[in-house]
């Protein structure tokens, strides 16, 4: 059983996230995330709109996630690795290089981003009485 890893915030669940879930879980037969923690994010300099338990819960409803798990820190993605047998580290290419240094212990795919959306643009775009979605303009 070819075991995915990746890692993210995944706040406002957007399909670009779905798309990246989707073709992660093609790549194997058991597909584990590890999100964010609410203090982890600080660190990374991101504020969540929803919690921690928040965004597991909406992960671990998704049908393409096995399991989740929590993202601490910088530093646990090697031992992850290990503890959970991981065959493929996978995330998006706006990340391309920055864990080239897990290619000593399983495979690393940078997916490419999915254009046009982002929990940024939503939040952008609904704080300026937000484009509304095409079946509405129709
Ligand atoms: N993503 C995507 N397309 C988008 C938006 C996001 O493919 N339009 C992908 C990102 O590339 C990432 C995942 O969805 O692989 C989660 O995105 P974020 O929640 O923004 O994750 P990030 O803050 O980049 O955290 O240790 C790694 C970090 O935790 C990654």
């Amino acid at each position: 059983m070819k075991k995915i890893i990746t890692y993210g915030t995944f706040d406002l669940l957007h399909y670009g996230h779905i798309n990246l879930l989707k073709k992660a879980k093609d790549l194997g037969q058991y597909l584990i995330v590890a999100v964010s923690t609410d203090e982890f994010n600080k660190l990374k300099g991101k504020s969540s709109y929803f919690s921690f338990e928040e965004r597991k819960f909406l992960l671990e409803s998704i049908k393409y996630v096995d399991e989740v798990i929590p993202e601490k820190n910088w530093e646990q993605k090697e031992i992850d690795v290990l503890k959970y047998n991981i065959d493929t580290f996978v995330i998006g290419d706006d990340w391309k290089g920055e864990f080239d240094f897990l290619k000593n212990s399983c495979e690393v795919v940078y997916l490419p981003r999915t254009i046009g959306i982002s929990t940024s643009k939503i939040k952008t775009d609904i704080n300026n009485g937000g484009e509304i979605c095409q079946l509405e303009r129709s």
